[in-house]
């Protein structure tokens, strides 16, 4: 017999893929079309485990949908513009172009050596002009139809280094190369329009039956629509404060009212006061994310000023400037509710302000509040005047009704999500093709001139944009009156690269970014699968982009994702060395440095015993990874894939280990001694066409299902049950159907079988196996055994059995005859196909 030569066959199998052009989708193809994506890589350098499991899973869908008879689209490529390619290039001083393309080469040979059904001929990479030139056509295609502004912002300022920080370059408030404190600054900045279509976008992903909820909620939350009241507060001084709130009905348990250290108010008092103006400086410290805007310490500054209360107009409230008020959002101005609001929770503690309890929280009523937390549940409204006794939402409307009325008010409805920045300061990603001139203003490349590309000779020997200080790429003339301008050197957010790849995948003509008919019979994509930490921004951008392009007429889809699968991850134990003294973190030792011996795990190269830590998520920091290569290597493709799909639930983590690849090792060798001893043989075995119809609808809901290690788990069976039968007709069938059904996961072992077999073309084409529905019908029973009316045990017997097989079954189990104590019965009653009664 024999054995099953992994490595000859992947190579061999991937080769013959490639040559034939095997899994190169046909636009013009008649067969229904399928298009399964998974998320692209961005390349870092190696493919990883989670990069297995991700592929893993969207190859078997993919190629389970060839063999039911699709086209199917399953392409792959680069999202391959950002930071780490810049600071690879600070670091070790290599160009990030060669570094990026150097990784993408490693990587795709990665790839290929796990066999997956990908079409090569679409492949992109989204740094390279015959992508980002269509990116650019794209961006002015939004900018003529009024969907791209120009807006001051915030960024991350090095006030050392003299440059803008991407966020994650500010770490704990300071910049990461200079260590100074980080200001924040404005800077013109060009947006995108996705509140416009807020609304769109909401009820849009209401709408995705083919979604996680979570993700959904995710998307709903970061949308963020929320009912309110705005209204004006007097000043004492003659003034007025307009403020949002979505509280109206805690309106008598607000003990002040503050303002955005950029609100108008605030800038005018900071002009005539170097106090209030050195206050609104500070507030400027500390980076722009949400993040750190929600823990940075609470600070106010009492400005003077007094607001009265809008239903009493002897009641003053305090008006200060405050650090957590955001000016771009609502009206830059609160009111504070200390009792009932986290952040006003802990400023009014903090500056000694009122703590007024208004909605009751349990039997908790009185005004007096004693807790260490705010309370911002449900409730009946208590120390609220005309309020008293209302639920909040009553109260809602009845505050907003009054404020109407009375006229210093208006119910409105605001968003959380915010307009779109698209502008970075950095030199590898997409160059904005717009031109600054004096007198036109901000104008568009000519299309003709597209792509605008990158410039090749750039040093990072300083910090700050290689694009704002190369010597001539930024010198043109206006497009417009010629006359001498500045070139934009903003480049775009790398989520605008990943925003509409799947559509160039669907479609990529030469001269325009996509043919819309083309993309349109792809679109949208059906089955999306990738890592939960994109469950926001990447997603929500992607479907802003495309309603975007269908607001502009140029590409009639709605939702670019209508299945959508969130994997999770791939973990490992972690290894370590204690502490070398307080206030260290351990020393992690590297998996690739470990051996097991009986008396515990040891570092190889220095044979001191370690410490086996926690099962982690598999990261560079804790050392617990394992290198996808050497694996193949050693293993074979399918024995990796086989593994990937078979643990846990796909959703859930994934713990690598030894014992599992060396299973499914084991797995791939047991199908190949099967598939190697076919035998033409006679008879029917009808339990194993039962199994083995069964198996082939159960694995086809499975794979749909995206549950693979439930499909795993009954390929075990019918090949524990293949393994036991006496040869027949009916076991050489079922060995030669698995062949099939185990085709989409184990694809190398499965096309070398089928070789074998003697089998015309590839089994990369061949159908799915038919289903006779006669075979799945269930026609075993489950008998229940009473003995004196109490169910004691069941039996599975096959269906109309005779009632003294029934009988002497029942009276034979185990329990049952424990139940009788070795008495004889005094009666048997046997209804058949269901119930046998003992009386005792
Ligand atoms: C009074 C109040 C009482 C509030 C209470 C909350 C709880 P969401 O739900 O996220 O939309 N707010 C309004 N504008 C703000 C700004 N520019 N910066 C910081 N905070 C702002 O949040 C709306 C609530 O956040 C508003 O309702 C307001 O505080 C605050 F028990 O008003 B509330
Ligand atoms: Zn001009």
């Amino acid at each position: 017999m024999s054995r099953f030569n992994a490595l000859k066959s992947d190579s061999h199998w991937q080769k013959v893929w490639d040559e034939r052009r095997t899994f190169a989708a046909r636009d013009d193809s008649p067969r229904p079309k399928s298009f399964v994506l998974e998320m692209f890589p961005y390349p870092s350098g190696r493919i990883h485990m989670g990069h297995v499991r991700n592929y893993t899973m969207g190859d078997v869908l993919a190629r389970f949908r060839r063999m039911q008879g699709m086209e199917v689209l399953h392409p792959m490529g680069w999202d391959a513009f950002g930071m780490p390619a810049e600071n690879a290039a600070m670091e070790k001083k290599v160009h990030p172009g060669n570094w990026t393309r150097q990784n993408i080469a490693t990587m795709k040979a990665q790839l290929k050596r796990l066999g997956f059904a990908l079409d090569w001929t679409r492949e992109l990479a989204t740094c390279e002009p015959d992508y980002y030139g269509h990116e650019q056509a794209i961006f002015l295609d939004f900018f003529e139809s009024g969907l791209v502004y120009r807006k001051e912002s915030a960024v991350n300022w090095d006030p050392v280094d003299m440059t803008v920080l991407a966020n994650e370059q500010v770490i704990d408030g300071r910049g990461w190369r200079s260590g100074a404190l980080v200001e924040r600054k404005k800077l013109s900045q060009w947006f995108l329009k996705i509140t416009q279509f807020a609304d769109e976008l909401l009820e849009g992903v209401r709408g995705l039956e083919h979604w996680p909820d979570k993700v959904k909620l995710m998307q709903e939350n970061w949308i963020g629509k929320s009912e309110g009241l705005q209204f004006r507060f007097k000043l004492t001084d003659g003034g007025e404060i307009e403020v949002f709130t979505t509280r109206p009905d805690t309106i008598f348990g607000s003990s002040f009212v503050a303002i955005a250290a950029d609100h108008p108010i605030a800038r005018r008092l900071g002009e005539g006061d170097p106090e209030i103006a050195a206050f609104i400086e500070r507030c400027k410290q500390g980076g722009t994310t949400a993040a750190e805007l929600e823990t940075q310490e609470k600070l106010g500054f009492d400005t003077g000023l007094h607001a009265t209360h809008p239903f009493d107009p002897a009641w003053e409230l305090p008006v200060y400037i405050a650090n957590f008020v955001l000016m771009d959002y609502g009206t830059g101005a609160v009111f504070g509710v200390p009792a009932h609001d986290q952040r006003d929770f802990e400023f009014a503690t903090k500056y000694a302000l009122p703590i007024r309890r208004v909605v009751s929280e349990g039997d908790k009523t009185a005004p007096e509040f004693h807790d260490t937390e705010a309370y911002s549940g449900p409730g009946t409204l208590v120390n609220s005047h005309f309020l008293d006794g209302m639920d909040v939402t009553d109260a809602k409307r009845a505050v907003i009704q009054r404020a109407e009325q009375g006229g210093w008010g208006t119910g409105t409805t605001v968003w959380r999500l915010r307009d779109w920045g698209v502008s970075r300061q950095r030199y590898w990603g997409t160059p904005i093709p717009i031109v600054h001139c004096e007198s036109c203003g901000p104008v568009g490349v000519p299309r003709e001139q597209l792509p605008v590309v990158l410039p090749e000779d750039v040093s990072f020997d300083i910090p700050g944009n290689p694009l704002d200080r190369h010597p001539t790429w930024k010198h043109v003339n206006c497009p417009k009156c010629n006359a001498p301008a500045r070139r934009e050197t903003d480049t775009l957010d790398t989520f605008f690269d990943s925003s509409w790849y799947f559509i160039r995948f669907a479609s990529q003509p030469a001269d325009k970014p996509f043919d819309k008919a083309v993309a349109e019979q792809w679109l949208p994509v059906g089955q999306y699968i990738g890592g939960v930490e994109h469950a926001i921004l990447h997603l929500l951008y992607a479907r802003f982009f495309t309603r975007a392009l269908q607001h502009i007429g140029k590409l009639d889809v709605a939702e670019p994702f209508a299945g959508l699968f969130t994997q999770g991850m791939v973990t490992h134990e972690t290894y370590s060395f204690p502490p070398v003294s307080e206030g260290h973190g351990p020393t992690w030792v590297s998996t690739d440095d470990i051996e097991r011996r009986p008396e515990g795990v040891f570092e190889r190269s220095t044979g001191r015993q370690v410490t086996i830590g926690r099962v982690e998520k598999m990261s560079k920091t804790k050392k617990n990874t394992v290198d996808p290569e050497p694996i193949v290597d050693q293993y074979g493709a399918d024995a990796v894939r086989w593994f990937m799909l078979s643990d846990s639930p796909p959703e859930r983590d994934l713990e690598w280990s030894d014992n599992g690849i060396e299973g499914a090792w084991r797995f791939v060798q047991r199908l190949w001694r099967l598939f190697d001893g076919l035998e033409d043989a006679q008879g029917e075995d009808k339990d194993l066409d039962r199994k083995l119809h069964r198996t082939i609808a159960g694995v086809a809901g499975d794979i749909e299902a995206l549950t693979f290690n439930k499909a795993v788990a009954r390929l075990y069976e019918l090949v524990n049950a293949v393994e036991k039968a006496a040869p027949s007709a009916s076991r050489t069938n079922a060995i030669r159907t698995i062949i099939r059904i185990v085709a989409p996961m184990v694809p190398h072992i499965a096309e070398e079988a089928w070789a074998a077999m003697g089998q015309d073309g590839l089994i990369a084409d061949a159908a799915w196996p038919e289903v006779d529905p006669a075979l799945l019908v269930d026609d075993e029973v489950t008998i229940a055994v009473q003995v004196n009316g109490k169910l004691r045990d069941t039996l599975v017997m096959p269906k109309g059995a005779p009632k003294d097989r029934v009988e002497a079954a029942a009276l034979a189990a185990d329990k049952i005859v424990r139940a009788l104590e070795g008495k004889p019965p005094r009666k048997v009653i046997v209804v058949p196909d269901r119930l046998v009664n003992i009386v005792a």
